[in-house]
């Protein structure tokens, strides 16, 4: 029902946690599970995951639900799927993401998140394909993320809503996620605007700010997850070193074939720490 230019999260008097519940309301009578326990964010490079998780309950295309906008990338898939675990879980699969350089403001960038919350999901885990500003990382590696640094100047938390983002990824989910692969590294998530990538000097500000990841997701929708009362889990695929960091330039393609090359791997990771959560 919803089209790009026809969204209700834009009229001036909607209240984005209304309409979150009528898109969980939608997902559970489109699906048939009432409730999810677990919602993941497949971001590039992670799409394989789906698959290795579970039995497929329902696939239903993002676009029949209440608020979701289409996506803007060919290849980022804009479906929602129900999927139950060997243990019994029922985890929400998000192939649907709203980036911010998109420009439909970010209550729609964090649409998919609330929606997950309101399906009853507790732990949002989030996935991307990012830069990495380490030298010692290789592209097609995976890591966890410890925290973010916000660079868009912007917040999902609307009005005066102070929120403590303290432990944002959750310590314990970490802790889970190195019990099936110890060798996890792990750093600090850097969220730029975008789309354009940064600049060497751009990456070197992100490092010395402490920045370790620089992407263009993840951090606004840690922070809904939080206001929303999820425990957080955030991965990155590192598929390129950060602009300056490799010695080459940065293109899309390149980005794209080190996701495809890691997707297996990361993702049978990513399904295993599913079933472990
Ligand atoms: I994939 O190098 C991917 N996404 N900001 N910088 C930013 N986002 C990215 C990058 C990168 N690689």
């Amino acid at each position: 029902m919803t089209d790009i230019h026809d969204n209700p999260l834009d009229a001036p008097n909607a209240d984005p946690f209304e309409i979150a519940a009528r898109a969980a309301a939608d997902i559970a009578r489109l699906t048939g599970v009432e409730n999810h326990d677990i919602a993941l964010t497949l971001g590039s490079g992670w799409g394989k995951a789906a698959e290795l998780i579970g039995e497929t309950i329902a696939t239903i295309p993002a676009t029949e639900v209440t608020g979701f906008s289409k996506p803007a990338l060919a290849g980022h898939v804009g479906t929602l799927r129900s999927i139950r675990t060997p243990g019994g879980k029922n985890v929400l699969v998000i192939g649907a993401r709203t980036h911010y350089y998109e420009n439909h403001g970010v209550r729609r960038v964090v649409h998919s998140v609330r929606t997950a919350a309101a399906t009853g999901a507790k732990i949002m885990v989030l996935t991307n394909g990012a830069g990495g500003a380490r030298e010692s990382w290789k592209p097609g590696q995976p890591v966890l993320i410890s925290d973010h640094i916000n660079l868009t100047a912007d917040s999902p938390l609307e009005g005066a809503t102070f929120i403590d983002l303290t432990d944002l990824y959750s310590t314990r989910l970490r802790d889970v996620a190195r019990t099936i692969d110890p060798s996890l590294d792990e750093g600090v998530y850097t969220q730029f605007r975008g789309p354009h990538y940064e600049t060497p000097a751009e990456v070197q500000m992100a490092k010395k700010m402490g920045g370790d990841i620089v992407g263009m997701s993840t951090a606004l929708e840690a922070i809904a997850a939080r206001e929303a009362g999820m425990e957080i889990l955030g991965f990155s695929l590192i598929t390129n070193l950060a602009a300056g960091i490799q010695k080459t330039p940065l293109s899309h393609t390149e980005v794209i074939e080190a996701g495809q090359a890691a997707e297996p791997v990361i993702s049978a990771l990513l399904a295993r720490v599913v079933e472990a959560l």
